[in-house]
């Protein structure tokens, strides 16, 4: 028992980067969440499991959403793989968010978006998503004023 408890602080010792290398069990309580890189919409957090969504290469990552998200019309250069592991998701194919539209994703939902596939998505829970593909991870908005980088580039100087 007492050995069980002293492993314990030392794995949570150990910083949250250790595991990020393969082979490394992750437990949810180690995952270190930040909010999302400006260019998806404020509000959502993410943490990167495995590999660097900003380089060439496999990555995986989770993506944690108030309801009420929103991510207009966008495309990616390489194909988006999205798993709900809790929540609810709405993914939708074209070239305006139609929350009329879409499939509504709960916990063990899948969805592949094909690359330079235009497509949305939308929450109405506070979700959490993994998502993996090959880097980089880039999005391009369909619409330029829907883009936060452009929205807040004011804000950012
Ligand atoms: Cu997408």
């Amino acid at each position: 028992m007492k050995k069980t408890a002293i492993a314990t602080l030392i794995l949570l010792a150990v910083p949250a980067a250790a595991f990020a290398m393969d082979n490394s069990a992750m437990q949810p309580k180690m995952m270190k969440w930040s909010a999302a890189p400006p260019g998806l919409p404020p509000g959502a957090q993410i943490t990167v499991l495995a590999g660097d969504p900003g380089s060439n290469g496999p990555y995986v990552l989770r993506a944690k959403m108030p309801a009420g998200y929103k991510i207009p019309a966008h495309t990616h250069p390489t194909d988006e793989n999205v798993t709900v592991i809790s929540g609810t998701l709405h993914v939708g194919m074209g070239d305006r968010l139609d929350p009329k539209k879409g499939d509504t994703l709960r916990d063990g939902a899948f969805v592949n978006v094909g690359k330079d596939m235009q497509h949305y998505a939308w929450t109405t829970a506070p979700t959490i998503i993994q998502v993996h593909g090959l880097g980089p991870f880039e999005i391009n908005y369909v619409n330029p004023t829907d883009d936060p980088r452009n929205a807040n580039a004011e804000q950012r100087k």
